[in-house]
């Protein structure tokens, strides 16, 4: 018999009883991304609500300006602003109870302080005074993570270390549109998918990873389909309706802490500025580029829409502006008195047992530092 007539008698039987592993289609997110702002869904937003992401949005989007100005007094070394990004930033911090976790990535100052950690102490790292500059159990908020996704299997941990203890808490991770290519993004889902951890990823799509647009980033159908591999559920959401944010962060971390797992969400965006003030955006992006996103402006949108409804007039735009301005001024004065640094600390919590070279370094440095201020004494 021929090789071609063994094959034509060879009739394979389907795998045993293969069936999928679980239902893809309620894992699938939504064909566009979710709205409440401008929708009939808006009517029944709590006003209140609605009013407190306005007031921090506000505040938000001035801390943005604030923080780039700092830059360019040479009082920070680096800034990466949200500005346009403000309603993911507030959104993430207010669905979380005191006892959850926020894992932030550089980006995201806004979330930490909108979280409670103090406004100039969240910028220590990006001064370049010391290492988080906030204590990270204070308030549960990890450091600002500048290594892409890094921040996503110490959520992980976390949130599945919590529940064999039996506490209660839930992590909630911020990634951009760039850190979903890092084998750290992969690796984090996938555990977290396996273990059910109470984890919740937001994935802020901001269009760029410096200069390289999504489409080079992905081919993905979005980011959230992304989710479907790992078996999560994956959610698409206007990424500017501070809303539909907060509805939807709020549900994925309850349905986290009922011991439904983990959820990915996407939120869809656009980064305004540039990606630091070390960066020029006319290089990659043209101005009508941005100008489309303009009209759909995270402070914009909750504007029109509490206006629209009669539950903001123009005195209390006016005071949420007159708050802000408050907290630049004092934002602007604190950081414009010098940190109070120790070169000594370079060496502090290297290593457990400094090595050898290290403990040469720092001989050095003690002695140069003494005789710098004998020197100053005459
Ligand atoms: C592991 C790692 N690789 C590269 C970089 C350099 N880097 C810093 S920011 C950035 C772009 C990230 O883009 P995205 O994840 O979309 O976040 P965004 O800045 O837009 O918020 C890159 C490549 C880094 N910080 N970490
Ligand atoms: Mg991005």
């Amino acid at each position: 018999m021929t090789v071609m007539e063994q094959r034509g008698a060879y009739r394979p039987a389907p795998p045993p009883a293969w069936q999928p592993r679980t239902d893809p289609a309620p894992l699938l997110p939504d064909a566009e991304p979710y709205r409440v702002l401008g929708t009939e869904a808006a009517t029944k937003a709590d006003p209140e609500l609605l009013l407190r992401l306005y007031a921090q949005l506000v505040r938000g989007r001035r801390y943005n300006t604030q923080a780039t100005a700092l830059t360019k007094q040479g009082r920070l070394a680096v800034y990466p602003s949200s500005t346009g990004q403000e309603a993911c930033e507030i959104a993430a911090a207010l669905v979380l109870q005191d006892r959850d976790w926020l894992f932030p990535s550089y980006r995201d100052t806004l979330a930490v302080v909108a979280r409670g950690v103090d406004p100039v102490e969240a910028l220590t790292l990006l001064r370049g005074d010391w290492h988080t500059g906030y204590d990270p159990y204070a308030h549960r908020v990890a450091p600002l993570s500048t290594p892409l996704a890094t921040q996503l299997p110490h959520a992980v941990g976390l949130a599945h270390a919590a529940r064999l203890k039996g506490d209660d808490v839930v992590a909630l991770a911020m990634v951009g549109d760039g850190g979903t290519s890092e084998g750290d993004f992969h690796e984090a889902l996938n555990f977290a998918a396996v273990w059910r951890a109470p984890v919740v990823f937001l994935v802020q799509n901001n269009g760029f990873a410096i200069s390289v647009p999504l489409a080079k980033q992905t081919a993905a159908p979005s980011l959230a389909h992304k989710a479907v591999g790992y078996g999560m559920p994956g959610r698409l959401v206007d990424g500017n309706d501070a809303a539909a944010l907060h509805e939807v962060l709020a549900d994925v971390v309850r349905h986290a802490r009922e011991g439904g797992g983990p959820t990915l969400v996407e939120a869809v965006t656009y980064r305004m500025d540039a990606h630091t003030n070390a960066d020029d955006a006319t290089r990659y992006r043209t101005d009508a580029d941005v100008a489309a996103w303009r009209d759909h402006d995270p402070v914009l949108l909750l504007e029109r829409e509490l206006t629209g409804r009669g539950l903001l007039d123009e005195d209390a735009v006016t005071a949420a502006r007159e708050d802000a301005e408050t907290m630049a001024a004092e934002l602007r004065d604190r950081m414009n008195r010098d940190a109070e640094t120790d070169p000594m600390d370079l060496f502090a919590h290297v290593y457990a047992e400094p090595t050898p070279q290290l403990r040469e370094q720092r001989a050095l440095l003690r002695a140069e530092l003494a005789a710098e201020r004998e020197g100053g004494d005459r």
